[in-house]
């Protein structure tokens, strides 16, 4: 009799126990909502009411996994707004307008410098952005944002030469391949450089072998020649869709940004197919590192939402299923372990830095000096 009450009760309690125990490991109270959302509405903190109904993010090309954006209005019913800038100095000339309509922006490092000067963004509440745990620390409180006040890593990556090893067999190892004289006749037509004022006169600079920080007349004059003199033979200044061109081989050679050579190389989701033709490289004389951060405009009035989509940017899965998509380099640390293998080893390849290729690469920054790239810039592309 007792033996039988003893099995009667484990037939009834042992499905209530592998329920738990499955499902719950932290050993947290589970809920009974069927669809997860009443349980994600009250564990992760976020105040539902407070949420804006949508949020304007202005952001660079391919530059966000669409699907990131789906999951985010299913989970917390607000609608992602995304436009395209090309350049660090579109987005300034934009927000510096004012009344941009944007609640989120996405400047690179030397760009937070000049937003934080103009006093363009709101300051962050870090309290609301607890998975910045997940970041790399030696990619938070970088010279051009000490303590993050303003701003919080999204992507890095480097610019270097993008190159279709059809036609370069042998590979590429020196910008000479883009800027002298004899050699640019056998591509014309076929390559591009960055539309871009600081990374186009800096690919110059590293092929000098000086600063790309450098803002000596003298170096510059010869910059500015050699910019001039290359200009007959180039496709066009593209820092939009060079990706899909060198997929389409109707681009051979490019200066570009490795995420957009990565995903000319694998195809971006059901944009366009990849090239498994294409290789980047960091030139011998080196190349720019930098990295994208999210900011938001002191103008927003839906700061609260902003940094509610800033902390789930920085969840390690919504950081690795968006790093995958867009090619870049995730600052995520914990995001890392859960790329694809493709990527990992496309990264091994060539398409992140290791040791070596790091010494080669150099940060852009602003100072009082730096405007004599935006005048020299606005020279070479009126010739
Ligand atoms: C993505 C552009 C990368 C940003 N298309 C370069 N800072």
């Amino acid at each position: 009799m007792r033996q039988r009450f003893f099995w009667l009760m484990l037939v009834l309690v042992l499905p209530w126990l592998v329920a738990c125990g499955a499902g719950t490991p932290t050993g947290s109270v589970p809920t009974t909502d069927a669809s997860g959302g009443e349980s994600a509405a009250t564990d992760d903190g976020v105040d539902r009411t407070r949420l804006s109904r949508e949020l304007y993010f202005y952001n660079w090309s391919d530059y966000i996994n669409p699907e990131i954006l789906t999951q985010f209005e299913e989970e917390y019913g607000v609608r992602v707004i995304v436009d395209i800038f090309d350049s660090n100095e579109d987005l300034i000339a934009k927000i510096r307008a004012g009344n941009s309509g944007y609640d989120l922006i996405a400047p690179s490092d030397y760009a937070v410098q000049i937003i934080a000067l103009d006093d363009l963004a709101a300051p962050l509440d870090q309290t609301l952005l607890p998975n910045m745990q997940y970041l790399d620390p030696g990619l938070l409180n970088k010279y051009f944002d000490p303590g993050n006040v303003i701003s919080v890593p999204y992507m890095y990556g480097l610019t270097g030469i993008a190159y279709n090893r059809t036609f370069f067999p042998e590979g590429i190892t020196s910008w000479s391949v883009l800027f002298d004289p004899a050699q640019l006749p056998a591509f014309r037509g076929r390559f591009s450089m960055l539309d871009d004022e600081r990374e186009t006169p800096g690919a110059v600079l590293k092929y000098l072998g000086a600063s790309i920080n450098t803002t000596d007349p003298a170096i510059l004059q010869q910059v500015e020649t050699i910019l001039i003199d290359q200009k007959p033979f180039l496709a066009s200044y593209n820092s939009s869709d060079v990706n899909r061109r060198l997929a389409s081989e109707e681009f051979i050679l490019a200066h570009t940004w490795s995420g957009a050579a990565m995903q000319a190389r694998t195809g971006l989701g059901d944009e366009f197919s990849g090239n498994a033709n294409i290789a980047f490289v960091i030139p011998d004389e080196g190349g720019a590192i930098w990295m994208d951060n999210l900011v938001i405009l002191r103008e927003s009035p839906n700061a609260y939402t902003a940094h509610v989509f800033i902390n789930f940017l920085l969840r390690p899965d919504v950081a690795a299923t968006n790093a995958d998509y867009v090619g870049y380099l995730t600052p995520n640390e914990a995001a890392i372990p859960l790329l694809s293998q493709e990527v990992r080893d496309l990264y091994a390849a060539g398409f992140a830095p290791d040791e070596a290729m790091l010494e080669r690469l150099e940060w852009i920054e602003r100072d009082e000096d730096t405007v004599v790239f935006t005048e020299l810039w606005t020279r070479v592309k009126g010739q």
